[in-house]
């Protein structure tokens, strides 16, 4: 099979980005990027960080699942603060457009985004129109609905890549409500319009169709901006900039990058990724079971579960002393705060509650910490979150299981070794 290169994938509406060839200001911060990433890597020149990325700017610690379309995750490690630094937020793209492997601003000078379907009128908006409207900021974990999917191959395959824990972030996300937008722009939505189906500008790999995801129009006209920003700076091209589709507390598969049309529909697409792709069954089937998805036997991957993930050690780790902090962070859909962590060092058999560092979002992770005395030898750290409406993980993460592995919430389980 031929290797996709770069050159093989162009935006679909050339036509309205004029511009494409990166401007020399973009160039220029596209260096300072780089240099902010080398900085975190003591030991490594900026040529050094340049070159061991798919992604300009990008941390050379992210794993790389794939250079292209560019997958990369987070170790653990990386993942302790509050906000996730953008050189370490991990990427997933299923297609790219062309010059976004980067951190630098988007090259493209000229945008519209698009509003088609059960609506009065058919309109557009543009960058200036979107920046010049007043804009509100959200803290939220942005997570990709494949993140564990490793954990799930522990009791039956699951295909596609085997992100293990990094494929999460918690960021800053500012835009304009799409609310405050349709009233502006005079746009009625038909109450029979149950769907919003999102496109991008990224084009379809070949023999692919081109990625696109139906989401409740109800919660979409509620809840989701057209974001400019993400930790106070301007999109950059790899996180979907300059216009991405953001909706608080969903999985990232719906957080549409380089946005530029919203259909309102009836109906959900019948795209591949809206099914059988990204999808999970309705009822619990058995790990390694085969289904065949329809629109009535499952549903798309929404509203994130509730998980901790400890950050502070890793699974195989040898530790040199009995006393360790263990850190971590917990998040829900942000429909309740989280209400506890809890922590067992004896498989489940007794549980203590870890200190939480609150964010004032709902939406963003809630930190954890405890100082333990671990058992000398093989042992493991166990951890459990519980929201305020009561929801908690399973402890056997595998009563979900799912052919793709997604929305993986099973109860944080790390075994090391305490010497
Ligand atoms: N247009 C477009 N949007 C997209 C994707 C994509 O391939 N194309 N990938 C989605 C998936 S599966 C995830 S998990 C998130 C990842 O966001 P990030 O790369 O900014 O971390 O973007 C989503 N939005
Ligand atoms: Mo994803």
């Amino acid at each position: 099979m031929a290797r996709a290169t770069r050159e093989n994938f162009e935006f679909k509406e050339i036509g309205i980005l004029t511009n494409l060839l990166p401007q020399p200001d973009a160039s220029r911060r596209r260096f300072l990027a780089i240099g902010a990433a080398a900085s975190l890597m003591p030991g490594l020149d900026q040529a050094d960080a340049a070159d061991k990325s798919p992604v300009k700017g990008k941390d050379s610690r992210l794993v790389i699942l794939k250079s292209f379309p560019a997958v990369l995750e987070t170790p653990t490690q990386l993942l302790g603060s509050r906000i996730t630094p953008l050189e370490r937020l991990f990427v997933r793209n299923n297609q790219q457009p062309k010059d976004a492997a980067t951190l630098g601003p988007s090259a493209a000078r000229k945008w519209q985004v698009g509003f088609a379907g059960m609506v009065n009128r058919a309109a557009t908006i543009d960058l200036k129109e979107l920046r010049a409207m007043e804009q509100v900021d959200i803290e939220m974990v942005l997570q990709c609905s494949g993140n564990g999917r490793a954990l799930f191959s522990q009791s039956a395959k699951t295909k596609g890549t085997q992100w293990v824990r990094g494929g999460m972030g918690n960021v800053r996300f500012s835009g304009v409500p799409l609310r405050t937008i349709l009233k502006a722009k005079g746009i009625d939505v038909s109450p029979q319009a149950k769907y919003v189906t999102a496109e991008g500008y990224d084009t379809p790999l070949p023999k692919k169709q081109d990625f696109e995801h139906s989401l409740p129009a109800a919660d979409v006209l509620n809840h989701s901006l057209l974001a400019l920003k993400i930790n106070g700076q301007d999109l950059p091209a790899i996180h979907g900039g300059p216009v991405r589709l953001i909706t608080p507390g969903v999985y990232g598969t719906m957080q549409m990058k380089w946005l530029s049309r919203l259909r309102f529909e009836a109906g959900e697409t019948s795209n591949y990724n809206q099914i059988p792709r990204y999808r999970v069954p309705r009822r619990p089937i058995k790990p390694g079971e085969k289904i065949s998805y329809t629109f009535a036997n499952s549903r798309f991957n929404w509203k994130m579960k509730v998980k901790s993930v400890v950050l502070s050690h890793s699974p195989k780790e040898v530790v040199g002393r009995r006393r360790q902090t263990i850190t971590g962070v917990a998040f829900n859909d942000g429909s309740a705060r989280i209400d506890s962590v809890l922590v067992s060092l004896d498989q489940g058999q007794s549980w203590q509650r870890a200190q939480l560092d609150r964010p004032r979002s709902l939406f963003a992770w809630t930190r954890f910490r405890i100082a333990t005395v671990l058992k000398r030898g093989r042992t493991s750290i166990w951890t459990r979150a519980v929201d305020s409406l009561g929801r908690s993980q399973p402890l056997d993460g595998s009563i979900h299981w799912n052919p793709s592995g997604y929305e993986w919430n099973g109860v944080e389980k790390i075994d090391l070794v305490v010497n």
